[in-house]
């Protein structure tokens, strides 16, 4: 697989360059060179989202399964009180930035009136063949401020041509009439599960794809950055965002943004075809920068099943996911089934209302706000590189060293005695990914002691501490980067406030 895309690679010809022409321009202290891999801006507007929702919709919650065979009868789609606003207030509450919707799962429905194919909702009950989810959905995010993104599975159990070319053109038409229909699309979500038995128009058999060739994926990234330039595109090996390698939703407490996506026999990695170990903690200095996305659903099944309303996960284990993915560097991806009312269930609803709450209760207050701040080094002594920018709340203003110094610490002294059990941490990600290892410490009975320490810090590091600490005085130490560390952010906070 070729990423002929612009994504950004490794270039170290290109960085230095661009460093000593910046030195050579004026007098002022030039910034830190970046250290390539470096994301695209739509994957800086990515990370910051942090937090948005799957809604995995379609006739398997009416036939109760988790994968339609691609044999269903349109007719069984149909919800009775189908509330798109309600559904993403829902998703708004718990302080969701987007929503990604299946508008077409491995049986082929389309929640759309496509014009590829009969098995869709033109031909349900739904409006009276009148409806389209899809429109419904990306203006209900709209109006309540989430981006839209689009889950466009290409296994196809439906479709009479799936596994020859002619499928392809099927898929492109579909993926088009979807980037082209509803406006600006945050994310395209194209998953790993490919190939195997199905309906397949009436043949209903097994039939397995060649995953590296048969979609000759570029070409359909290709056609969607044309369609949607902003839009970051997601599957095992990104090209913007790639899977983490599980369905729990947790990334390695090791995540680099970085990657270089392989295939288990060591070739180049496909959807469906990755190793899914190297997924979870990405490669350290890999080709490309393709941060990790965690996806999980708030049940057991990524579909509504009545079974499963009791299954739904609490407030405190959204918390401990949000923990595992955002605060490893990768983003949170939690699926709300709506069920066949068209509705989010009241236990899920309960759920998010109650992480939202968690959220809000220990991060809207930073204890490290009014520290004083010193650093061992301050790049080229400027006011600009100052450790004071680690708490002006702004993740791209960063502190940073003179060039050779990639060992440094930067000490906060507290007004007075703070007790906490949090410690969040950012990279200036636009200058790339820096730093190997951190640790922080705490001032307790006149010595430092280990509050927490990890590897990679990237969009966002959060250490968690059995126990909250009181403590007046917080170091933290870069103990080793690639190039002079770049940290824009530096928080305290407390689960017990
Ligand atoms: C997988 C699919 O097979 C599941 O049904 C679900 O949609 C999950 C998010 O992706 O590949």
């Amino acid at each position: 697989m070729s990423f002929n895309l612009d994504v950004t690679r490794r270039s170290f010809l290109s960085s230095g360059a661009a460093g000593i022409g910046l030195a050579l321009r004026s007098s002022r202290v030039s910034p830190s060179t970046s250290y390539e891999p470096l994301p695209s801006e739509r994957q800086v507007r990515w990370s910051e989202m942090e937090y948005y929702n799957f809604l995995h919709f379609t006739v398997n919650t009416f036939t109760d399964k988790e994968w339609g065979y691609g044999s269903e009868d349109p007719a069984i789609f149909n919800p009775t009180q189908f509330d798109a606003d309600a559904i993403v207030e829902a998703l708004k509450a718990s302080g969701s930035k987007g929503v990604i919707l299946t508008c077409k799962h491995h049986d082929g429905f389309c929640l759309w009136p496509t014009s590829t194919t009969s098995h869709s909702i033109r031909n349900s009950p739904y409006k009276a063949g009148k409806g389209d989810i899809v429109k419904e959905i990306s203006r209900a995010a709209g109006r309540h401020g989430l981006k839209f993104g689009v889950y466009v599975s290409p296994w196809d159990r439906s479709q009479a041509s799936y596994g020859t070319p002619q499928y392809l053109q099927i898929y492109r038409k579909q993926v088009e009439e979807l980037l082209t229909g509803y406006g600006p699309v945050f994310e395209i979500w194209h998953d790993g599960a490919n190939g195997g038995t199905g309906y397949y128009g009436g043949a209903n058999e097994k039939r397995i794809i060649d995953k590296r060739h048969y979609y000759d994926w570029p070409a359909t990234w290709a056609l969607e950055r044309k369609l949607q330039p902003d839009a970051v595109i997601f599957s095992d090996v990104g090209p913007d965002v790639r899977w983490v390698g599980n369905e729990k939703g947790i990334a390695g407490e090791t995540c680099w943004a970085t990657y270089t996506p392989l295939s288990p026999d060591g070739g180049p990695g496909s959807p469906g075809d990755v190793q899914e170990k190297q997924s979870i903690v990405g490669t350290r200095n890999g080709e490309y920068w393709m941060p990790a996305e965690c996806d999980v659903s708030i049940r057991p099944g990524w579909f509504w099943h009545e079974r499963e309303n009791n299954q739904v996960k609490s407030p405190r284990d959204l918390l401990d996911l949000y923990y595992d993915s955002v605060g490893r560097g990768a983003s949170f991806l939690l699926n709300v089934p709506p069920d066949r009312r068209g509705l989010i269930s009241d236990n899920d609803r309960a759920a998010l209302r109650g992480f939202r709450a968690l959220i809000d209760q220990i991060f809207s207050h930073d204890l490290a706000i009014d520290a004083t701040v010193n650093a061992t080094n301050v790049r080229g002594r400027s006011p600009e590189f100052s450790p004071k920018t680690l708490l002006d709340g702004d993740r791209y203003s960063y502190w940073s060293t003179d060039d050779p110094i990639t060992q440094a610490d930067v000490t906060f002294d507290l007004p007075r005695p703070t007790q906490f059990d949090i410690v969040r941490i950012r990279e200036n990600i636009r200058l790339g990914q820096r730093v190997d290892s951190f640790m922080v410490e705490v001032w307790t009975e006149g010595n430092w002691s280990r509050f927490g320490e990890g590897t990679s810090i990237g969009s966002c590091r959060i250490v968690g501490a059995q126990a909250p600490v009181t403590t007046t005085r917080v170091r933290l130490r870069i103990t080793k980067a690639a190039v002079c560390p770049a940290l824009s952010e530096f928080g305290l906070f407390s689960e017990r406030v």
